[in-house]
């Protein structure tokens, strides 16, 4: 039976952090399904279809992942598509609270899928989207923080913002 995975997140703008995430639970899940989603503490820089056109660019490499966004319970669209787990990626402990609470939700809102936490990779600890637009929007160099197709973006955002 293939086991299917989803990767939920708010990935406004998706970093190098949430990529090593994703091809690395590809690697342990048959089919992932990476969704954007909407998180009511967030105001989005990038519209929902601009995420998801960056997500499917910079995942084209990996056969068995998915791109999607949803309008509602993360849960539900987990049930939709047969999921038996949802990926997380757990930086410092500072994430730690707020996954708890999330994890914690969804199990009351279904006992039929599993939250598996993925540690980051060292190099991108420090990385969070917010931290990217921030140094974007003042020009400085993200290169080594984001995909190429996601820097480009990102310039031309800020640039049209100033207009
Ligand atoms: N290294 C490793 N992991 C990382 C890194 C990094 N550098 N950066 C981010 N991550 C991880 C995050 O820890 C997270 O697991 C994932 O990548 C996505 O991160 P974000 O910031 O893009 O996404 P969030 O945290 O804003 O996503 C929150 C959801 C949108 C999933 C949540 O709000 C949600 O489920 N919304 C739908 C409504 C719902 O179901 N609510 C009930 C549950 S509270």
């Amino acid at each position: 039976m293939a086991r299917v995975a989803v990767c939920p997140g708010s990935f406004d703008p998706i970093t190098l952090g949430h990529l090593d995430i994703i091809t690395r639970a590809a690697k342990v899940f048959d089919e992932l399904y990476v969704v954007v989603l909407n998180n009511s503490s967030k105001k989005p820089l990038f519209s929902v279809e601009e995420r998801i056109e960056l997500i499917e660019q910079v995942t084209k490499g990996i056969a068995n992942v998915k791109v999607d966004s949803f309008q509602g319970l993360l849960v539900d669209y987990a049930e939709s598509v047969n999921a038996d787990a949802i990926i997380r990626g757990l930086r410092a402990v500072s994430d730690f609270e707020y996954e708890m609470q999330i994890t914690s939700m969804n199990r009351v809102l279904s006992d039929k899928i599993e939250t598996f936490f993925i540690m980051t990779n060292n190099q991108y600890s420090f990385l969070s989207s917010s931290i990217v637009k921030e140094v974007a929007k003042y020009d400085g160099k993200i290169s080594e923080l984001v995909p190429p197709e996601v820097e480009a973006a990102l310039l031309t955002k800020f640039k049209n913002e100033e207009k």
